[in-house]
Order: structure tokens, then sequence, then C-alpha cells
């Protein structure tokens, strides 16, 4: 087992794995940068380096300086978090070149994933159904036309390098082709030095549900059943809650069935997570599998009561995976709560935490690394904290969440608690009849 784990992050992803590693005796090295002097994750691990300025860009992503860190300290591994270099293959290979575990996939992993057209043309050859659409790339606006003709309007085109809903565009006609062609090739280039794109059948109203998995080097993957994100706003999610609202068990076993072989299918190692687009009929088609430890992982924990941070090391120690999934308890929500204001635009709201009280009691988890006159610092990340409710069933999990926000108070910064409050009343969330497209329904209601 590793003895020191330098974890590459801040903020509460930061904090979450100081405190597995704590439980599991191992020591911990934060990195941080000069505008985070004063954070949590500095305070509570046993080490802490400066890696370089405030901007993320010359500390959090700057791969020499968090090497040196790790060299100076003597971490054995690198826990990356997600976010800033969690799937960044160069960073995964330095790492390896530098004999130092990587917390998270291989660099052929992190390249086989991260090309969307590729990845999903790996997991239609082996039996997971995918939306249908091309066969790996479209490179011309002729070849677009064609295959939109064959399955029909309305398409979408992806950036191949995208991925989390950047470089899309939905096409309703064939006389957009063209203009969304070169739009969102134009866009992939800018934003991922790859023009390269993907076409395939919109899914009109889809839920986003994903299943979570974790893989050892012995060729076992397990599936911790699924999470349902249709709440998000600009591909930015707000509510996720385990198990789906809407899916039967019986989908939900096919679902992870073939996610389950999708992994095991490129030996996948390590937790993972696959994401698929359901229809009104149950219908579910991959869209992406992400190769990091999510931002909503802890409502699968609460579900299936296990740590997933803990596996994490576990399989990257070479062991096998520790606390394998049973039968999914309960229901779990997670919210989110941004320094933005849900009042205007959901803008930023970075600033001093003039007061704070977290809620607790009995299903009532806070992940979050603020406090009593902390500064939120502009440059990174608006996530302050993620309130993590469990109860016996959905109902009570809703009710759980709004007693937890009636406790809960951020004074001096403008979050997204009102948002979740108003969430917590609309009929359409109280019913799970709600979809990635209806968060202004939402609002508005
Ligand atoms: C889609 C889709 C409908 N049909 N793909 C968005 C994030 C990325 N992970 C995949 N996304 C989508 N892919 C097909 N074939 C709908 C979404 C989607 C979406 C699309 C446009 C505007 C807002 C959206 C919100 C959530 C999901």
């Amino acid at each position: 087992m590793f003895k020191k784990i330098l974890i590459a992050n801040r903020g509460e992803i930061a904090l979450r794995i100081i405190r597995t590693c704590k439980e599991l005796g191992i020591s911990t090295v934060a990195v941080y940068s000069v505008a985070d002097k004063e954070a949590a994750h500095v305070v509570f691990a046993d080490e802490a380096v400066c890696i370089g300025p405030a901007s993320g860009k010359e500390s959090y992503l700057n791969i020499p300086s968090i090497m040196a860190a790790a060299e100076v300290t003597g971490a054995d591994a690198i826990h990356p978090g997600y976010g800033f270099l969690a799937e960044n293959a160069d960073f995964s290979q330095v790492c390896e070149d530098m004999k130092i575990k990587f917390i998270g996939p291989s660099p052929e992993m992190i390249n086989k994933m991260g090309d969307k057209a590729y990845a999903k043309t790996t997991m239609k050859n082996c039996g997971v159904p995918v939306v249908p659409g091309s066969d790996g790339a479209v490179d011309t606006i002729e070849e677009a036309k064609k295959i939109a003709n064959e399955i029909g309007y309305p398409v979408i085109l992806k950036a191949s390098a995208g991925g989390g809903g950047k470089g899309m565009r939905i096409v309703r006609s064939e006389d957009e082709v063209e203009n969304a062609f070169l739009t969102a090739s134009n866009e992939a280039m800018v934003g991922f030095d790859n023009a390269e794109l993907y076409l395939e059948k919109f899914i009109e109203a889809p839920r986003h549900v994903e299943i979570q998995l974790m893989g050892d080097q012995f060729g076992n993957v397990y599936s911790y059943g699924d999470r349902d994100c249709s709440i998000q706003r600009r591909h930015q999610k707000l509510i996720e809650e385990s198990p789906s609202p809407v899916i039967t068990a019986e989908t939900r076993a096919k679902m992870s069935e073939a996610a389950v072989l999708g992994a095991k299918s490129v030996n996948y190692e390590g937790a993972g997570t696959i994401e698929f687009l359901v229809d009104k009929d149950q219908s579910f088609y991959f869209i992406e599998m992400n190769t990091r430890i999510q931002v909503e992982h802890p409502i699968t924990e609460m579900v299936n009561n296990v740590d997933l941070i803990k596996q994490q090391i576990f399989v990257a120690a070479g062991e096998k995976v520790q606390d394998l999934p049973s039968e999914m308890i309960g229901h779990s929500f997670e919210f989110r709560i941004n320094a933005e204001d849900p009042d205007n635009n959901f803008r930023p709201s970075p600033g001093r935490i003039e007061y704070l009280h977290f809620p607790g009691g009995f299903g009532v988890r806070i992940d979050s690394h603020i406090y009593n006159d902390y500064i939120i610092p502009p440059y990174y990340d608006s996530l302050v904290a993620k309130l993590i409710v469990w109860g016996v069933d959905r109902d009570h999990a809703i009710k759980r969440a709004k007693r937890a926000f009636d406790e809960f108070t951020i004074e001096g910064i403008k979050t997204t608690i009102p948002f979740h409050q108003k969430m917590l009343n609309n009929k359409y969330f109280l019913s799970g009849d709600y979809n990635t497209n209806s968060i202004e329904k939402l609002l508005d209601n």
C-alpha cells in the first residue's frame, strides 16, 4: 500500500481524498497556489507545497511544478481528483515515467476514451447500445448530409475531442448542415486543437443517466448502480440523484450489464463512469465514458455504503476492489452549492464568507472546504459545498433535504441554495418528471 499520496487538486475534492487517506493511515501532501495558502486542504494535509501563482494554468495544471513537489516530499502516488489534470494523458505518462503511481487510468486509456468517436465505436463493437449515427468521424459536409438523411433529422454534431457539451451543434434540417458543420469544427479546433466531428441522431428531451464502475487489475469490473444527472444548466450539473426516479429495476440491471461489458472490453481499471442517454421508452444509448472520479460520486457512496476513493486507492495499489457492490439501499441526492447568483443568470459571486452554518444530523453529509471568514478566490470552479442527503426512499430524502436547507446558512456571498429550495417545492422535480431540457420549465414553476 502507498505510504504517501500527493493530491493534485484543491477545494472539496482535495479534502475528500485527504479524509480517506487519513482513515487508511496514508500520509498526504497538499499542493496549493499562492491564492490558496489559507485553504482547508493545505491545513488538513500532513504536508503542503506551494506550486505556483493563482492562475490554474500556472499551479494546478503545472505538471513540472507538481512533479517537483512529489519528488521533494517522497510521495509514492498522486491522486488527481476531478478536473485539472485528472484526464490529462501527459500527466499520467509523466507519473509512469517517474515511477509515481497515478491514481487514475493509463495514458493509453485516457487517449482512447477521450476520443469520443473512437470510444463510441469501441462500445458499439462489443455490443453496448449507442445512438445511431456516423461510424467514427464525419469528414465532410456531404458525408454529414448523407448520414443525416439516412437516420433522419434532427441530428447532433459533436466534437470527437469534446465531451460535456462543448463543440456540439443540433441540426434540424439539411439546409442547416453546412453552417453547423463549419461552426462546430471551428469551435472544436479552437477549443481542443482537433476539428474532428461525429454525428448522431438527436434524442429529444433525454435523461442523462450514468453508471458508476470500478475495475481492478484482475479483469473484474463492478457496477455501483446509476445516477440521474438530468438537472443541468449549460452542461453544468446542479442536482443528481441515485437511483434514477424513472429507471425500472430491469432497465437498471441492463444498463449496468452493458456498462460492465463495455469497460471489460477495454480492460478498464479504476473508477470510471459510463454515460447514457435514456429515452421516454427506457431505451438507453452510450454517449461517453469518463475516466475519473466524478463530482457526484457521493450519492453512489451513500446508497451502496462504500467509500469509492478507498476503492480507487486499493486498485491503484494492485489490490482487489475491497468493498463490492451488493444491493442499493435507499435514495440519495446531491445539491451543488456554487458561489453564483441564481437570480442573476448564475453570475459568479466570489468573496468572503461572513457567516457559515452547516446542517447536520442523520443522513446529511456536507463535502466542503469553506469556513467562517474564508475568502473564495475568483480563479477556480465556483463549487463551494455539496449537500448530500440519504433517505429510506425518495420522499424521505426530499424531506431531509428540505430540513437540511432550513438549517443551512451562508452569508457574504450569493449561492445556489435558493435555487435548490425552489426546486424542492417544484411539482415536476417532486414527481421526478424532468429531463435535460427542462431547467427553464423547472425554474418557471
Ligand atoms: C446528446 C443529446 C441528444 N442526443 N446526444 C450534452 C452533454 C454531453 N455529455 C452530451 N449531451 C447531449 N448529447 C444526442 N444524440 C443531448 C445532450 C444534452 C444537451 C444537448 C443540447 C443542449 C443541452 C443539453 C443538455 C443535456 C444533454
